[in-house]
């Protein structure tokens, strides 16, 4: 199977976020690289398709947002990463706004998403591999691999958030529609919901996104994921929610994998992505399942069985030292 990772993708190193009140350290860490690195082996650099294909997926605004931000957090005489603290929530009218302050809160449902000096060029390099792993499939492959970080699903089309800047999955599911794939499904495992990649593909009914993650109720992102969010107009149907307890354990989550894999089939994609996150592992500090190392193998073969060429993008995994054997099991199965 053929890896993609860019370098550009280590510059992004924001010091802490906030986190239960208090900072602590960023937990999204390059060091989550190395860590993944070792445990596949060499890995391809991404061709550059340059800004299109991402401005496919995020308005210009946006792109232009996270190119200045941290420009604009200096010029307004701050020191370390810029994060927001103001939100303009529900039914706030459209503004022309230009203070730092102003714009990454309207770009951010969240405080725990910093941007460095390093954020746009690592989160290009991410979605250059997403794209690279994209096109490996599109021209025949059967599988292939984005070493994709910073991740991209908790990011929507014109916010970031949930240390995701731009949507990978969202990118290659886009790229794959403009090349001519009719249908393109995406298959969510992160521990977290990806309220990004649904949001992005919520009223369209070309792209099927289908997540298991940890019931909103208890867990991050909280105003997505419920299980009765199932798309609206055009996409209706093909938006998917199958939320799980703390503690589960793969028998529930196989099970929970299996439904959403059915419905995916029913809608019959000519290529499938995977947001796959090793953050449902039972050591993971920031989550509460209870899957094992062997476990992904299962759940990676559950998926290659059904035979649909896969584009896999790494999204979360926290626990360091056990992150690259959790992404090789995950790898083995396809
Ligand atoms: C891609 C992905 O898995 N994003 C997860 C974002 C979860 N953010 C909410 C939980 C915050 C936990 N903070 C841990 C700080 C450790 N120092
Ligand atoms: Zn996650």
């Amino acid at each position: 199977m053929r890896l993609f990772f860019d370098e550009a993708q280590r510059s992004h190193a924001p010091a802490r976020e906030l986190h239960n009140g208090a900072f602590t350290a960023y937990a999204e860490t390059p060091a989550r690289i190395d860590a993944i690195l070792r445990a596949i082996g060499p890995v391809e650099a991404p061709e550059d398709r340059g800004e299109a294909p991402i401005l496919a997926v995020h308005p210009a605004p946006y792109v232009t947002f996270l190119k200045d931000a941290a420009r604009l957090w200096r010029e307004a005489g701050r020191e370390g990463d810029a994060i927001p603290y103001t939100f303009p929530i529900r039914g706030r009218r459209p503004l022309d706004l230009t203070r730092i302050d102003a714009l990454i809160g309207a770009h951010s449902f969240d405080a725990t998403t910093p941007i460095t000096p390093q954020a746009w060029a690592a989160s290009y390099g991410s979605a250059q591999s997403a794209l690279a792993a994209t096109h490996a499939v599109l021209d025949g492959d059967r599988a292939a691999f984005a070493l994709c970080r910073p991740p991209g699903h908790h990011a929507g089309a014109d916010y970031c958030g949930g240390y995701c800047h731009l949507n990978t999955a969202a990118i290659a599911a886009q790229a794959a529609r403009d090349a001519g794939v009719a249908r393109v499904a995406i298959l969510d495992i992160d521990y977290h919901h990806g309220n990004g990649t649904q949001d992005i593909f919520y009223a369209r009914g070309e792209v099927f996104y289908a997540s298991v993650h940890a019931d909103p109720k208890t867990d991050y992102p909280f105003y997505w994921g419920h299980a009765d969010e199932i798309g609206e107009g055009e996409g209706i149907g093909t938006t998917l929610n199958l939320p799980l307890p703390h503690g589960t354990r793969i028998d529930a989550f196989r099970r929970a994998q299996s439904t959403a894999l059915e419905a995916i089939a029913a809608f019959d994609p000519g290529l499938l992505i995977v947001s796959f996150g090793a953050d449902t592992w039972e050591g993971d500090p920031i989550s509460h399942f209870k899957l094992t190392t062997p476990d992904y193998a299962v759940l990676a073969a559950d998926i290659a069985a059904r035979g649909w060429p896969t584009v896999i993008v790494m999204e979360g995994g926290y626990a360091v030292d056990a992150l690259g054997h959790n992404v090789a099991s995950f790898l083995s199965g396809f």
